[in-house]
């Protein structure tokens, strides 16, 4: 079967990359044995699940044993319904964190899928399992971690497997021609309806002879297509890690040996990376546990086809260290770090979660505002020229100038992709629409995100972590730790404190978006505000304070020297004024550029992209890109954060 000009294949799962056996005798059996115990056992986590329960069966007094006896006749029903969903997603991720369930994938298709991803195709999974469901399934199959493989996931939220608009929906969230992708299916009705839409269609039946059209195994699917021109270098010694290689590579790390505990074969690894470029592992062993970061020598998010150097490693290890010297509360420790396998070992965080995980969820981190202002002033104030002397922060500043292809993302998916049709940008179809095609007619917003690319490029003022945004920040009840500083160079400090004022903006906007009843995340809403005013009065004065006292503890640093005699405190607070206030004005439009990039371009955040429904999502997205422009193009409007906030509240 050959089929040309094909640049992404989307495939369905049961009967397709993995037997239908699996799914009815492992997976389902799997939850249907445990789902009454755990829902009794959790009863009080579970409360908006069980209440959902009760309104769908709508009896607002069943209990628990009654509760269970629902939920079972729903999975013997196979109710796609999202309490029970919810349920045995939860169920699953237990049996495979732990290992018990691991998912089944036919041999042919995960040769083809290695294949193709080498070839530089992008992958997508559609099926009627939730996404959560199937990147758990592709994370933990017999074979090992696959999703560094795919390039993204659909589930029934894009609409039904049998209509042809689903398809069409998935041509446009994937920005390709419906004849350019491929669609592989075990289901005739599933590839009528994909044909319908102009995909390329072929029926996988694993039972009988091929006709037309339909193969028996993915081996005869010949796409016609060379190895990939751009296929990305690795030096001698580099090999992505797997599970079950992590712990015969830190079995040689002594230190990291010791600190795990027991034998290598003791030791318990698991893929978490759930980010858009590297991989990450969990490894615990009887004494200890940590992680391992190991950068991909491409975008994981995209594919083989966008190469990546592995350098970033290099430069990651090089910033947490910098920031562990300023900020040791606020960064994981590190434990190990291997130019050539391009990794690090770190500090495991087990009682933290992503933060932007906890604003989704609605959790209050009563210091969160506190601990990111604090981190921010003491990493930009020490690697600045207020506390370098030139030439020193010259030598720091080059050893970042190789830190190119993180600068060349940032610059490219910014400040320019989200203002032109770039082929891999995104968004909410149709409902931002036009919203979306204004953006790009609109030439003073153009020209103002020209000018913080101006910024971003000419302005070495400190180091900076380059990518805060709340997805690089892990949090527990009473700690916060910035991770991921790949991203890091000598650039704008108002970069970093727009990054993450822009993405607590986002998570507020958000809001709306994750209530079951209308208003009930009100509150929520007004914390969050509250903790992106004390991340900035915190950075305030914290900055103020280091400036301050800089000239008693530590005279050094090439600005404000004391023979100028600018040391009054009526001069130096008229300094620090102003160096705040260039900070605030780079901040808001850092922040602005970070939010439209996170509707109009190719990488966007679970805040939004958690919400199911598009015109509500939509609703969110609109406000957000409203405030954006106004942060990059009326930001003489907020003089301050208060002005700020107001403007924000007015929104939502
Ligand atoms: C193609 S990489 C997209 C984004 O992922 C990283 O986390 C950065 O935010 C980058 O811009
Ligand atoms: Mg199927």
């Amino acid at each position: 079967m050959g089929t040309s000009d094909v640049r992404a294949v989307l495939l369905d799962i049961e009967g397709t990359t993995s037997s239908l056996a699996f799914v009815k005798d492992q997976l389902f059996p799997f939850a249907r044995r445990r789902i009454a115990d755990f829902v009794r056992d959790h009863a009080a986590e579970l409360r908006d699940i069980i209440d959902d329960i009760r309104r769908i069966e709508g009896d607002p007094r069943l209990e628990g044993a009654q509760i269970s006896a629902v939920l079972l006749r729903w999975m013997d029903e196979d109710r796609k319904i999202t309490p029970l969903k919810t349920l045995q997603g939860i169920i699953w991720k237990e049996g495979f964190d732990s290992g018990e369930l691991r998912s089944h994938i036919y041999d042919d298709a995960l040769q083809a899928l290695r294949r193709w991803h080498g070839q530089g195709l992008r992958l997508y999974i559609y099926s009627s399992g939730s996404v959560a469901a199937q990147k758990l399934l592709f994370a933990h199959t017999e074979r090992g971690d696959l999703t560094p493989l795919l390039s993204g996931y659909f589930d029934t939220t894009t609409g039904p497997k049998l209509e042809a608009a689903s398809y069409r929906a998935i041509s446009a969230a994937v920005a390709l021609p419906a004849a350019q992708i491929l669609f592989l299916s075990d289901h005739a009705g599933e590839i009528e309806a994909a044909s319908a839409a102009g995909l390329k269609a072929v029926l996988v039946n694993r039972e009988s002879a091929p006709a037309a059209d339909t193969v028996a195994s993915f081996d005869a699917i010949d796409l016609g297509l060379a190895p990939h021109p751009q296929r990305p270098a690795t030096p001698a010694g580099y090999t992505p890690l797997r599970p079950e290689s992590v712990p015969a590579y830190l079995a040689r790390q002594e230190a990291i040996a010791a600190r795990l505990g027991g034998a290598p074969a003791q030791w318990r690894t698991r893929e978490v990376g759930d980010g858009n470029l590297n991989l990450v592992f969990v490894v615990k062993g009887p004494e200890g546990s940590v992680v391992v970061k190991q950068a991909l020598p491409y975008v994981r998010l995209v594919g083989e086809s966008w190469p990546l150097p592995l350098s970033r490693a290099h430069f990651e290890a090089l910033a947490l260290a910098e920031q562990a010297r300023w900020a040791p509360q606020y960064v994981p420790a590190l434990y190990h770090s291997d130019p050539i396998m391009a990794l690090t070992v770190m500090e495991f965080l087990g009682a933290h979660v992503v933060l932007r995980k906890g604003l989704i969820g609605g959790i209050r981190y009563a210091q969160v505002g506190r601990h990111l202002g604090e981190f921010l002033a003491r990493t930009l104030y020490f690697t600045s020229d207020l506390h370098l002397g030139a030439a020193m922060k010259k030598q720091r500043l080059a050893g970042y100038l190789g830190n190119t292809a993180t600068c060349r993302i940032s610059e490219d998916l910014i400040f320019d992709e989200p203002y032109f049709a770039a082929p891999l940008n995104r968004h909410t179809r149709p409902q931002l629409d036009a919203a979306v095609a204004a953006l790009r007619r609109d030439a003073p917003l153009k020209l103002a995100a020209q000018e913080m690319k101006w910024r971003f490029l000419n302005c070495p003022e400190a180091l900076i972590h380059g990518d805060l945004h709340t997805g690089s920040v892990m949090v527990s009840a009473l700690d916060t730790r910035v991770i991921d500083p790949e991203f890091a160079f000598f650039g704008p400090m108002g970069f970093d404190v727009g990054a993450i004022l822009g993405n607590l903006l986002m998570a507020y906007l958000s809001q709306p978006g994750h209530e079951k009843q209308p208003g009930e995340r009100v509150p929520y809403g007004t914390y969050l505000l509250a903790q992106t005013q004390l991340l900035w009065d915190t950075f305030q004065q914290s900055f103020s304070t280091l400036w301050r006292e800089r000239s008693a503890a530590q005279p050094g640093g090439e600005l404000y020297q004391p023979r100028l005699e600018v040391d009054a405190p009526e001069l130096r607070a008229l300094a620090i004024g102003a160096r705040l206030a260039s900070i605030w004005e780079d901040a808001l439009g850092f922040a602005g550029c970070k939010i439209i990039r996170r509707i109009a371009g190719l990488a966007h955040v679970e805040d939004f992209e958690a919400i199911g429904d598009g015109d509500r999502r939509a609703d969110c997205e609109r406000n957000a890109l409203q405030l954006a422009r106004a942060l990059l193009v009326e930001r003489q409007r907020y003089a301050d954060m208060e002005a700020l906030l107001e403007a924000v509240r007015q929104l939502a």
